[in-house]
């Protein structure tokens, strides 16, 4: 069993060839697997060698303010990180002349972060320092993926790193992502930083922010300050201007955009506070008995939805989509319009008038999209709206009021058959399937209810309101197909995929380890796949170097939780 490793997904590289007719002189299909998270497409390596990092290394590039400091700051990581692997890689260190530079090409320096940039990128690293490495990318956002490739080649102290090696990298989704909700519980701004930077070390590139809902709106808002000041948790639970623009700054740093949302015309019982005018059903936290739990979403009764037949309700609502458009530059914009309960609609007298009628609940909801859709669209931006507004049993809208060209829908529920209805109508599609991606699932319920505890000794008191049992384990994650039974046509509707961290049973304190290393294992399901060279999925040799990722992340001050006992290392086989 020789250590050379081939990797051929891109089989017209002319260099593969090369390679393969007159170097290689074994090739197999279980070489020593390179230790990257998410696994580049193509690799080569024609020994399982190492050469020492010149302390003088040096990374030539262009200047550009993103990349200048992402350069600056891998510099310095690969120079100072001494990584300490948990297994040592059976590389030789060869006495070669240390590397003393990587030098960056770049096609063109003036493509901004936006959705579908070019992020593929080829890393060569020479057996000899006498040549240097080089890495090569259409966009500064490609030269920061093969950064991070590279930075997770060095180790050791002094800084070593894996040599004779060449790389051609190329996701195969656009959009892979992250959505954390900041509205049930807050999180500080340094956890979002830190978000985005784990999101970044996995070449994950949206960050998904639900940033409101029902139950607080720490947004502030220039236009419309009170949502802020008085939905908010309290003072010290808001984000200003400031750390949004901080936010944003920092996710250009890292190659990792930010996509607001506001979620409406649903979730918005937190508007109530500064105005109450505009909500129907607000505060109404206990429902009268004959509201079942089947007309509750999210495992709360409603408790506030934007009222469309309402003036004022417009007046307010292009306040916040100008403020968030101004403050977000991203091109997608997420408008929310998920779980719209028809009882919370149906208390308001003016949508009783409007019912009886004969205006339906969904003519409601296109009164609201009308109004609100093209005036988003008119700021330059594209629409995501959760899967609910086209697919929801009860309350949605004609397909004619939702162009496919402006809209993206985000599928949640019934992953594969929801997905597969949104890309047959022709839009193109996000998929965070709760069955899969959703995070916070399986911590046990959290409404408070004394008759369930009022049982016999050792019975089981319920799950107290739990809505997605089981805990989806990151193999689950890794081993989704976000494509599932979609023909070539309708594959290439979809996006990618975001995992959904809620937050009723989450906040700093267990943000870490309940997005890591769960969120690389679909990290990597959306840049390289979840299948080997033979088409077989990926089990062993994920397994081992998700659990050296996982340390390493960890060692770079993320919280990721353990996927094995150290014995497991110990104890190989
Ligand atoms: N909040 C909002 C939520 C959920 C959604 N939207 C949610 C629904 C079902 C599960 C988990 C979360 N808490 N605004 C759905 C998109 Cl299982």
């Amino acid at each position: 069993m020789g250590y050379t490793k081939l990797s051929f997904q891109l089989p017209f590289s002319i260099f593969t060839i090369f390679l393969l007719c007159s170097t290689i002189p074994e090739i197999s299909a279980v070489g020593y697997p390179i230790n990257v998270w998410p696994k580049p497409t193509t690799f080569l390596w024609t020994r399982p060698q190492a050469i020492l990092l010149s302390p003088n290394f040096t990374i030539s590039h262009t200047n550009h303010p993103y990349l200048t400091a992402a350069v600056n700051r891998y510099l310095r990581q690969v120079l100072t990180e001494h990584h300490k692997p948990l297994v040592k890689p059976p590389l030789n260190l060869t006495s070669a002349l240390p590397l003393s530079s990587l030098i960056i090409t770049i096609t063109d320096v003036t493509l901004p972060l936006t959705h579908g940039v070019n992020e593929s990128y080829t890393l060569t690293i020479p057996s000899t320092g006498s040549s240097n490495a080089t890495l090569s990318a259409h966009t500064v956002w490609g030269v920061m993926r093969g950064l991070e490739t590279f930075s997770q080649l060095v180790y050791s102290k002094p800084s070593i790193v894996a040599s004779g090696l060449y790389i051609s990298d190329v996701p195969l989704f656009m959009h892979r992502g992250v959505v954390l909700d900041t509205s049930r519980n807050y999180y500080p701004v340094e956890d979002l930083l830190r978000l985005i930077k784990a999101m970044s070390m996995n070449k994950l590139n949206v960050f998904h922010w639900h940033i409101t809902d029902s139950h607080s709106f720490p947004l502030v808002l220039p236009s419309e300050p009170e949502l802020a000041g008085k939905g908010a948790y309290g003072e010290g639970m808001k984000y200003t201007a400031e750390d949004v623009k901080r936010l944003v700054e920092f996710g250009m740093e890292y190659g990792v955009r930010i996509v607001p949302e506001i979620d409406m015309p649903a979730h918005t019982g937190s508007w109530a506070e500064a105005y109450p005018e505009i909500v129907t059903c607000a505060n109404m936290f206990w429902w009268p008995a004959e509201v079942e739990w089947a007309d509750r979403f999210a495992s709360e009764p409603g408790t506030g939805q934007l009222n469309p037949l309402s003036p004022k309700t417009y007046e307010v609502v292009k306040n916040v989509i100008n403020d968030v458009a101004t403050m977000f530059p991203d091109t997608f914009y997420h408008a929310g319009a998920d779980e719209i309960l028809p009882n919370c609609w149906k208390v308001d007298p003016s949508i009783q008038t409007f019912l009886s009628k004969n205006g339906t609940l969904s003519q409601i909801l296109e009164t609201f999209v009308n109004s609100t859709l093209p005036h988003i669209t008119s700021l330059n931006r594209t629409v995501v709206y959760w899967e609910d507004v086209l697919l929801d049993s009860s309350i949605k809208v004609s397909p004619s009021v939702l162009p496919p060209e402006n809209v993206i829908l985000h599928t949640w529920n019934n992953g594969p058959n929801n997905t597969k209805r949104v890309v047959e109508s022709g839009y193109r599609v996000i998929v965070s399937s709760s069955d899969f991606y959703y995070l916070d699932c399986g911590h046990g319920g959290f409404l408070g209810n004394d008759s369930q505890y009022d049982q016999p000794p050792g019975t089981d008191p319920g799950n107290g309101g739990s809505w997605c049992e089981p805990f989806k384990t990151w193999q689950t994650i890794y081993n989704y197909d976000i494509t599932y039974g979609l023909n070539e046509t309708e594959s290439k509707l979809v996006l990618g995929g975001e995992v959904a961290l809620w937050s009723e049973q989450a906040d700093s304190t267990v943000m870490d380890p309940r997005i890591w290393p769960r969120a690389s294992a679909m990290a990597e399901a959306l840049w390289s796949g979840n299948r080997d060279e033979t088409g077989k999925k990926r089990y062993a040799e994920a397994t081992d170097r998700l659990n050296e990722w996982r340390y390493r992340m960890v060692t770079r001050g993320i919280g990721a939780e353990p996927i094995q006992p150290l014995w497991c290392v110990k104890n190989p086989g």
